[in-house]
């Protein structure tokens, strides 16, 4: 257990430190390479580098619509009746995120407007690894639907077997996703950013994945003939805060929840209460032996941090300072803290509030800022499969009354193209006013 206020400034940021991320030059020049590699080879390249890691066996890079939906038919009921509960909340909340567009009149005779339109075509990036996870699937693929965006591709890699999880191809047919590729890894993002004759380009990519997605995703972005991406990924996190009367059980039970995610997960308790720390500690002992992915769920928790702090103010500003991707607040008046805290991916007030709901089903979505970027960067939502531009229309009024002040500004920049582009039309329309 770590005291706050007996830290030194040192000790503090030591404390919120994130476990280090693999970003090695060696790492870089990996990736560049297998960009090159699939930028000069295209199909074979990324094929290849296929069968080396994920299924030796594999001949092509597509499912079929046929595939994916003999694959989907493997579902069980009840697994496919808790995919459509979710997939139901999700698009609700993501529906109701539709923006609107503004239309407005800034001074007389000058419209502006702000509009917004789909993206064309995104990658929806699903990582393999020790745990597929379908619901990511949902957490792309539904947002993608609910804006309209006419070309949905989804990257996986295969099994040895050469297939993939069921349940993921039940949730790409639930989101009509009809283009799926049997591919990970940095040739996946490769292929998706630059094209191949299988995999043509396309506009975005989104989606978790291990340090070779993450770099291939950051070097593709800077390519001006690569794509944009979602937002930058670390490991996952969360951070519980919580008072004395909190439910010990519940508090260890999120922070395992997380750290079962993989070994550079992390997890923080801040409390001003030591006895719940201690109670908290104590649980986490005792719901960690049973837990099937014990090894890795042990191995994270040594990231974990139990913070005791004088009062709960100071909990949530020490909260703020590490800006995590899940906050979990379990305080007596849950509401009341939430107007004080500034940066987290997504909150989860309340006792009955499990980050777990936010994972699968309420309904918000689960790809998130992490890494401290919970502060300059937001949740995934509909808005990220949109781009906004905007219009313009001016009247004859509207540019005789403003012009002269373009004019003059265009002046102060000593840029005369600019001034002659108004000053022409105003003499334009004077003489039309003059004959
Ligand atoms: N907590 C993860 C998402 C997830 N959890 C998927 C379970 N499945 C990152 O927000
Ligand atoms: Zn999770």
């Amino acid at each position: 257990m770590l005291i706050w206020n007996e830290l030194d400034t040192a000790a503090q940021r030591q404390a919120l430190a994130r476990p280090v991320l693999k970003n090695s030059s060696a790492l870089k020049q990996t990736v560049s390479e297998i960009l090159a590699d699939v930028e000069a080879e295209g199909d074979e390249a990324v094929l290849g580098f296929t069968r080396k890691f994920d299924c030796p066996g594999l001949t092509s890079l597509v499912l079929t619509s046929g595939q994916r939906d003999a694959l989907a038919n493997q579902v069980s009921d009840e697994v496919a009746q808790a995919i459509d509960t979710a997939f139901t909340n999700i698009k609700r909340f993501h529906e109701a995120q539709q923006p609107d567009d503004v239309v407005m009149t800034t001074s007389p005779g000058v419209t502006c407007e702000q509009r917004f339109v789909a993206l064309e075509s995104v990658g929806l990036y699903i990582p393999g690894g020790t745990a597929p996870l379908p619901s990511t699937a949902l957490m792309l693929g539904v947002p993608a639907m609910v804006a309209g965006v006419s070309r949905k591709v989804l990257c996986t890699p295969p099994s040895a077997d050469g297939t993939i999880a069921p349940e993921i191809a039940f949730v790409a047919k639930r989101c009509d996703i009809d283009e799926i590729y049997l591919c990970g890894g940095a040739q996946a993002i490769a292929a998706m950013a630059l094209g191949t004759d299988s995999i043509a380009q396309v506009d975005k990519i989104f989606g978790p994945g291990n340090s070779f997605v993450t770099e291939a995703k950051q070097q593709v972005s800077l390519r001006p003939d690569g794509a944009a991406i979602d937002m930058p990924a670390g490991p996952s996190e969360v951070l519980v805060l919580a008072d004395k009367d909190a439910n010990p059980a519940f508090v260890a039970s999120d922070l395992l929840s997380q750290a079962e995610h993989g070994t550079d997960s992390q997890s923080i308790l801040v409390s001003d209460s030591r006895t719940l720390i201690e109670q908290t500690q104590a649980e986490v002992e005792k719901q960690l032996s049973v837990l099937s992915r014990n090894e890795i769920t042990v191995l994270s928790m040594e990231n974990a941090r139990y913070i005791l702090t004088d009062d709960l103010n100071s909990a949530i500003e020490v909260s703020n300072r590490y800006a995590p991707e899940h906050l979990i607040v379990q305080v007596a008046e849950p509401r009341q803290a939430m107007g004080r805290i500034k940066h987290a991916g997504s909150v989860f007030l309340g006792p009955w509030s499990p980050e777990s709901a936010g994972d699968y089903a309420s309904g918000t979505n689960h790809v998130l800022p992490t890494y401290g970027y919970a502060k300059n960067y937001s949740s995934l939502g509909l808005l990220d499969f949109m781009r906004r531009f905007t219009v313009q229309e001016l009247t004859e009024d509207g540019l005789r009354q403003l012009g002269p002040q373009i004019m003059t500004l265009a002046a102060a920049e000593g840029l005369d193209a600019h001034e002659k582009a108004v000053g022409l039309r105003l003499k334009a329309l004077q003489e039309s006013g003059d004959e």
